[in-house]
Parts: structure tokens; C-alpha cells; sequence
């Protein structure tokens, strides 16, 4: 995004985007960068104080009550100037304009609010009410606060946010490290066909806690808008490849379906998402997440992977091959076992692509060896 950009408009609660997604996009609308941060930083300054509604529709229309209509082009320079006068502002929907200046918002007064002072009950109100987001700036306190669906955020600046991400950011690359290690001993167990549910587990909860750390730090990287590139770049660089690789590992693992218990991919991978802290700490949780009965000895017993994971580690294979490929072989063993000719019987795979797909697995294998 370039400096003074125009954010895109956050839009209203009630929409497909949910209670947290209207949020991202309301910090996303006023992060530092855009021209509303700009005017709300001049407004700040300027020690007028400013209640400004993020969105007009007929219900804004209906509760506002004198002041002046304007339908001018929105800039930063404007909404400090127009914050001199008593009483709220209106912007379009899609922040391009300022539609109203000087209003008195009359929200429904039963609407609950814990808010103190006209200003601030008036924002949460009228964020309750018509579903947009509105910011008010406060004269007396020196401090802009977002409330969106019956949320208040107060605007931090940019280096009191910048050090918490960096702290993540510091979580994050040791849990990547651990990772990375936990990963490897599990593709080198996978050639021996030496694997346990503990080992699969142990890579299934640190991608679960890699992933976590790294929904933190992009909040931050919305928040912090062009502020926070740098971040959103090392961000990126550090996790690129984990959604894709905690997806490989459910589906190589997750167990059979039995007339007890049966788990599809996409519900291991929403249990493992809904572990709280304490549980993704347990590799017995982790393991009943994934569809494994969760007792001690569970943890201890031998499974063998489909291949799912270490053939995507082959280059150039495509996606609809690979699981053609585990469909016919019906596992990791009989992969590696495999000749050229034999992989050649698989629908799509010619003689190139078994060529590439044997050497593939045997560099896998040989650079995977135990320690
Ligand atoms: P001044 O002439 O500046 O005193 P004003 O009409 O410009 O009056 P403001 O909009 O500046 O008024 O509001 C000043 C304060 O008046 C803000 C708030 O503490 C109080 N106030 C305004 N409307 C209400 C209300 N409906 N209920 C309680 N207090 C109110
Ligand atoms: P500060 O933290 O002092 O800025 P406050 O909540 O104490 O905010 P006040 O009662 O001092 O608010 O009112 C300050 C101004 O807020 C007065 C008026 O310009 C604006 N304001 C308050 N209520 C409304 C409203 N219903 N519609 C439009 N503007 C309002
Ligand atoms: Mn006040």
C-alpha cells in the first residue's frame, strides 16, 4: 500500500465478513498510511476532539439532526478543520467523501453503554446501532478509539505496537526453529517406517503453535499499515510453507475410519485449531484431535504416513498426481518401494514424470537418514 493510500472501506457489521473480520477491516481502514489516519492524527493534534461515523445509510441519515451537508471529497486537512466544530461527522460508505459536518447524533438512547461522556456513549451507540464503525477523538483523555460492533479500540502508535510484534516476531522464529527440527526427525522416521503417533503429534502441535503466533503478528501487520511492511515481509518469509505442510501431515495421518471413530481431514484440522493453549500442550490432546483415542499407549504405537507430505517435497508434481499417486501405492512404504515402471502404471504419470518422482523420493530418502 502506498503512503496515503486510501484505505479500503471496512463496511458494516452484519455482513459476511463477521464481528472480528469488520474489525481487521476498521483498523485496516484508519492504520497508519491511509489519509483518515493522517486527518485523524491532525485532529488529535489540533485538540479539537472528533466523532466520526464510517459509513452513512438511511438509518445514519435518520438520527442525524442540524449541521450541514457537504458531499465533498474526503481529505485529512478537511476532517481537522471540520472537527473545530461542535458535533459529529459523516463519511461515505467507502470513506471517499465527507457527507455531513456538525451533526448532533441522536442514537437510540436505550442502545446499553458503558461509555462515559456524551462523545464516547454517542460513538458506541451509533456503532451499535447503524453497524458502521465510528472513531471518536477525545479532547480530554488525547486519545483515538475505533468501536465496531460493540468493540472499542483505542489507536496505539506505531512503535508501542511495533515492540510487541517484534516480541512475537522473536516467539515465532524459535517455535519455527523447533518446528523445522521436529519436522525433519519426522521425514526421516517416515523412510525408516519408524514412525509413532508421539512423533506425529509433537510436528502437528508446533504447527499448530507456529500457526498461532503468526495470526498475532498479521493483526499487528493490519493494525500497523505501511508501518508495519517490514514486519508483514519477515512475517511472511517465516512462515511460508506451514498451512500447507499442517494440511499434508493431517492427511497422511489421520487415521482410518473404523465403525467407532471417524475423522475427516477438515475436521482434525478444525479440532486442532480449536485446542485451547493448555491442550495443544498435551500430545495426548493433540493426538485425539487428529482422530487417535488419546490414551498413553496411544501415543507409543507405530503408524505409517500415506506420502502426502514428502511427495510434495518432490519438485513439479502436481497436486492432482500426488494423490493419484498415494490412492494407487496406498502408502509411503510401497512409494519408496516403487520402480519406474511400476509408478508408470498410475494414470497421467509417463516415463519423465516416474523418473522424477523415483529420483525425487531417493534424494528425500538419502538426505533424510537418521542421525
Ligand atoms: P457551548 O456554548 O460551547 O457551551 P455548545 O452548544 O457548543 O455549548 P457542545 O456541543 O460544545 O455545546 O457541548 C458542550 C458540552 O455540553 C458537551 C456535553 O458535556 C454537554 N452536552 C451537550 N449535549 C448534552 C446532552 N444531550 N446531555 C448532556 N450533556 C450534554
Ligand atoms: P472528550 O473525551 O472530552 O473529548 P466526552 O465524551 O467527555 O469527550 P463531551 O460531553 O465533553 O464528551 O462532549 C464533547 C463534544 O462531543 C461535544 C460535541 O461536539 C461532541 N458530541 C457529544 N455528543 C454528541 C452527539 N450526540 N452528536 C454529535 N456530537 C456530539
Ligand atoms: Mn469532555
Amino acid at each position: 500500500m502506498a503512503a496515503n493510500d486510501r484505505a479500503a472501506a471496512p463496511g458494516k457489521s452484519g455482513g459476511s465478513a463477521g464481528a472480528d473480520g469488520l474489525m481487521r477491516a476498521s483498523l485496516s481502514a484508519v492504520a497508519p498510511g491511509t489519509l483518515l489516519r493522517d486527518g485523524l492524527e491532525r485532529v488529535l493534534r489540533g485538540n479539537t476532539g472528533g466523532l466520526i461515523v464510517l459509513g452513512s445509510d438511511k438509518t445514519v441519515e435518520s438520527m442525524c439532526t442540524g449541521g450541514f451537508v457537504l458531499d465533498v471529497e474526503f481529505t485529512a486537512t478537511r476532517l481537522r478543520e471540520l472537527c473545530k466544530l461542535d458535533g459529529g461527522i459523516v463519511l461515505s460508505s467507502d470513506l471517499s467523501k465527507i457527507l455531513r459536518a456538525g451533526v448532533q447524533l441522536l442514537p437510540d438512547p436505550t442502545i446499553p453503554t458503558e461509555e462515559t461522556g456524551t462523545r464516547h456513549r454517542t460513538a458506541d451507540r451509533v456503532s451499535k446501532q447503524v453497524g458502521f464503525p465510528v472513531v471518536s477523538v477525545s479532547q480530554s483523555m488525547r486519545l483515538i478509539a475505533l468501536y465496531v460492533d460493540g468493540q472499542r479500540r483505542v489507536l496505539e502508535d506505531s512503535a508501542a505496537i511495533l515492540s510487541r510484534a517484534n516480541q512475537a516476531l522473536a516467539t515465532l522464529e524459535r517455535y519455527k526453529l523447533r518446528l523445522d527440527e521436529v519436522a525433519g526427525t519426522l521425514s526421516a522416521l517416515e523412510i525408516e517406517d519408524l514412525v509413532t503417533v508421539r512423533d506425529v503429534s509433537a510436528v502437528a502441535q508446533r504447527l499448530e503453535m507456529v500457526r498461532r503466533i503468526a495470526t498475532e503478528i498479521a493483526e499487528y501487520v493490519v493494525e500497523l499499515g505501511t508501518d508495519g511492511r517490514l514486519l508483514a515481509l519477515q512475517l511472511d518469509e517465516l512462515i511460508a510453507g506451514v498451512e500447507p505442510e499442517r494440511e499434508l501431515v493431517v492427511r497422511d495421518y489421520v487415521p482410518e475410519p473404523t465403525a467407532k471413530r471417524s475423522r475427516t481431514v477438515d475436521e482434525a484440522l478444525a479440532e486442532l485449531d480449536k485446542l485451547s493453549h493448555a491442550e495443544l500442550l498435551e500430545l495426548s490432546t493433540v493426538a485425539r484431535a487428529l482422530g487417535y483415542t488419546g490414551s498413553p499407549e496411544t501415543l507409543d504405537s507405530a503408524v505409517s504416513p500415506r506420502g502426502f507430505r514428502l511427495l510434495a517435497k518432490v519438485p513439479r508434481l502436481p497436486g492432482a498426481i500426488i494423490d493419484r499417486l498415494v490412492e494407487h501405492f496406498g502408502g509411503l512404504q510401497k512409494l519408496l518401494a516403487a520402480s519406474v515402471d511400476d509408478l508408470q502404471t498410475v494414470d497421467g504419470v509417463g516415463e519423465a514424470r516416474a523418473r522424477s518422482v523415483r529420483e525425487g523420493l531417493s534424494r528425500l530418502a538419502e538426505s533424510s537418514i537418521l542421525e
